[in-house]
């Protein structure tokens, strides 16, 4: 596959960049955190989408250095927007399977939070469902290392990997994520109405903080906002925007004079 090996030059190349999307306190309005996502600049193709490539780099073992330079490069931008005083976000970066279960995660994470100087509580990692699933035996005591270390986990994606309850239990998951398949049919569908009450619910009696994902419109706002979640992340508040733009949504104004 051609893609492939250009996937192996594009760290070195410099292809990769990082986009931000805003999650805001639903009760507010404001912007508490964001989500880094990845975008692949190709030279000939032009973009290439994460849902493309993300499983490529997988296959090929390239995962763990991009998810590295992902967590390296969001952690680095924390520390520029705390530079130019914007309000302090939470910063959540996706990892991968082969990422999160490799014995050598968590020193990675350690030395990226030392080195640019983030404290463990201003980071966020979102781990699938599905990646919870694939790594067994090795997502209890990944979770437990970064619990120890002080950097809370998100169920990204819940409800839709097949996999059980029972890690909602672990220390480390503090954020459950309700998946954009559930928020479409809000407020009318009666059986995503069900489904994201019982999320909030379990969520909520389970002390972990929700975040809804693709909210597009007013009606899914309020619904979510009524049900009790606590954040939310979707087009009707921001698509994922590069850095000046989060700059220029977050910057403190200077007044008059
Ligand atoms: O940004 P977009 O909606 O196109 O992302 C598509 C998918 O790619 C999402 O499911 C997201 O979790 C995943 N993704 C985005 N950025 C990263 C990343 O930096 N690392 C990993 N492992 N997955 C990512
Ligand atoms: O799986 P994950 O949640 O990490 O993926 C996030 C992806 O969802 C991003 O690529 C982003 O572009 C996309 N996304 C974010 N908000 C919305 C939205 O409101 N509607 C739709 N259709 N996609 C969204
Ligand atoms: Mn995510
Ligand atoms: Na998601």
């Amino acid at each position: 596959l051609k893609l492939a090996s250009e996937l192996r030059q594009a760290l070195i190349r410099n292809e990769f960049y990082l986009v931000y999307q805003p999650s805001i306190e639903m009760k507010s309005g404001r912007i508490v955190a964001v989500e880094a996502l990845i975008r692949w600049r190709h030279p000939e193709r032009g973009n290439v989408a994460p849902d493309e490539f993300i499983p490529i780099a997988e296959s090929l073992g390239l995962i763990r250095q991009i998810d590295q330079w992902v967590l390296e490069t969001a952690c680095r931008q924390l520390l520029q927007w705390d530079e130019a005083r914007l309000p302090p976000l939470r910063m959540a970066v996706n990892v991968s399977a082969g990422s999160f279960g490799h014995p050598d995660f968590l020193q990675g994470v350690c030395q990226a939070l030392q080195e640019i100087g983030i404290p463990p509580k201003r980071l966020l990692v979102e781990l699938t469902e599905s990646a919870i699933l694939r790594l067994g035996e090795d997502t209890e005591r990944a979770m437990l290392a970064l619990h120890n270390l002080g950097v809370a986990v998100a169920i990204d994606d819940f409800g839709t990997g097949y996999s059980s309850l029972a890690y909602l239990k672990l220390p480390a998951v503090a954020y459950l994520k309700i998946d954009r398949s559930f928020v479409t049919g809000l407020p009318m569908n009666a059986n995503d109405v069900a489904i994201t009450e019982a999320m909030v619910a379990i969520a909520r009696s389970l002390d972990l903080h929700t975040i809804a994902e693709g909210i597009e419109t007013e009606g899914q706002h309020e619904f979510l906002l009524r049900a009790g979640c606590q954040e939310g992340q979707g087009f009707l508040y921001s698509r994922p925007l590069p850095p000046d733009e989060i700059e220029r949504l977050l910057a403190p104004r200077t007044t008059g004079s």
